[in-house]
């Protein structure tokens, strides 16, 4: 069985987007009301633009299911772009007045060429939506092992919600978020979102955000602090980083770590013998400053990433730049595009922070099937409840 792992393809312009699972166990049920529900979900938020009213994204099987189940095979699947012109020349001009903060100028140079349109058609957050679509593949696995994922907007420019999410609260944040034109489950501060993006679309300008996800239902040891390559948060990170538009990725309370003394930082373990059947397995603690990993491993604490989306780089009113063919002092070109897409991206990181889970989870668990995969876990989840383990020479010395 070879590593869960995806690989995604398809120009922001082309036929469509196609992306392929491999190692993906056999017998999960692939839900793809809920697949085409997140894919909705990401095209949605306020301030995105025309390009939404185009497409209508939705995920088609090409290989690795059947009657609606995994089967084990690698699993494709396409998701068609109704705005697929990238042969025709006249609606799809070269771009040669590099945007800054775009991938344009670096790539054009990279492929040795003035047009930067090659460039940006793979660069594009259309790429998204096949992200979501193996996120929301592996957050139907995850389901069968009892671990959900959650994501909202924390704040676009100055307006910041303060929201607490909890284990016990999620699903109701979710409500609230789902009734949130930014996706931000406040209901006050969505309206000072909005505003903040109307009045960028009238300067024509473009406003980024924070988002955070929360993954509920880890029992501890989800990762490895054995290689680094291994570690679960640097997975995430790893992940983040990779959706378009992000700048930075914090766990649990990220960056403020460094402002404070260790008895302010580190989360104090007490065990409670009532709570042994949760995910912590009974090790309580009174905060989750950590974000749920310790070591680069789960810890039994909901797994808590922050996530930083710059600005769009595409603005309406330019910013100073040049023709990449005469070196001239030009105005950066303008394609079609989004005041604010940060409500979408808290969709992407979603999902995205799920499959890195669901990726540790199939190396600590294993299987080729679900049946195999959900025994090795509880199989586990006994042994760790067992601790100390009779007799102790049964632990590593
Ligand atoms: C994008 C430009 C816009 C965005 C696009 C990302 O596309 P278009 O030029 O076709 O209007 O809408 O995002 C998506 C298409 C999407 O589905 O998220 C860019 O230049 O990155």
């Amino acid at each position: 069985m070879p590593p869960l792992n995806y690989q995604t393809a398809g120009e922001s312009h082309g036929a469509s987007l196609v992306v392929m699972l491999t190692g993906v166990p056999a017998g999960f049920s692939l839900d793809i009301d809920f697949i085409n529900a997140e894919l909705s979900r990401r095209q949605g938020g306020y301030g995105r633009g025309g390009r939404q009213r185009i497409e209508q994204d939705r995920v088609e099987f090409l290989t690795g299911v059947r009657r609606g189940k995994a089967i084990g095979a690698p699993l494709t699947m396409r998701i068609v772009n109704n705005d697929s012109r990238l042969d025709d020349l006249q609606k799809t001009p070269p771009v040669y007045r590099p945007r800054p903060g775009h991938a344009d100028l670096a790539g054009s140079i990279k492929w040795l060429t003035t047009d930067c349109r090659e460039t940006l058609e793979r660069a594009s957050a259309r790429e998204t939506a096949s992200r979501v679509a193996a996120g929301a593949v592996a957050r139907c696995l995850l389901r069968e092992l009892g671990i959900e994922a959650f994501g909202f907007v924390r704040s676009i420019l100055d307006a910041a919600t303060t929201a607490e999410v909890r284990g016990d609260n999620w699903q109701h944040m979710r409500k609230l978020r789902d009734e949130s034109e930014t996706y931000c489950p406040d209901a006050k501060v969505t309206e000072r979102q909005c505003e903040i993006i109307r009045r960028a679309k009238i300067d024509k300008d473009t406003v980024g955000g924070l988002v955070e996800a929360h993954v509920f239902g880890c029992p501890p040891g989800i990762g490895s602090s054995m290689d680094w390559t291994t570690k679960l948060d640097a997975r995430i990170a790893y992940a983040v980083m990779g959706i378009q538009a992000f700048k930075a990725v914090e766990i649990g309370l990220g960056k403020e770590c460094a402002a404070r003394v260790g008895s302010a930082v580190h989360d104090a373990i007490r065990f409670d013998a009532t709570k042994v059947d949760t995910p912590n397995l009974g090790f309580v603690r009174d905060s989750n400053n950590a974000g749920g990993t310790e070591g680069g491993m789960t810890n039994g604490q909901p797994v808590v990433v922050r996530g930083t989306m710059k600005p769009i780089a595409t603005l309406l009113r330019g910013m100073a730049s040049v023709d990449l063919n005469t070196k001239a002092p030009e105005h950066s070109a303008y394609e079609r595009s989004d005041v604010c897409a940060v409500s979408a991206a808290s969709v992407v990181m979603e999902n995205a922070v799920a499959f890195e889970v669901a990726r540790c989870a199939m190396e600590k668990f294993g299987g080729d099937s679900m049946v195999e995969l959900r025994q090795n876990f509880e199989n586990y989840l006994r042994l760790a409840r067992m601790l100390p383990l009779d007799p102790p020479s049964m632990t590593i010395a």
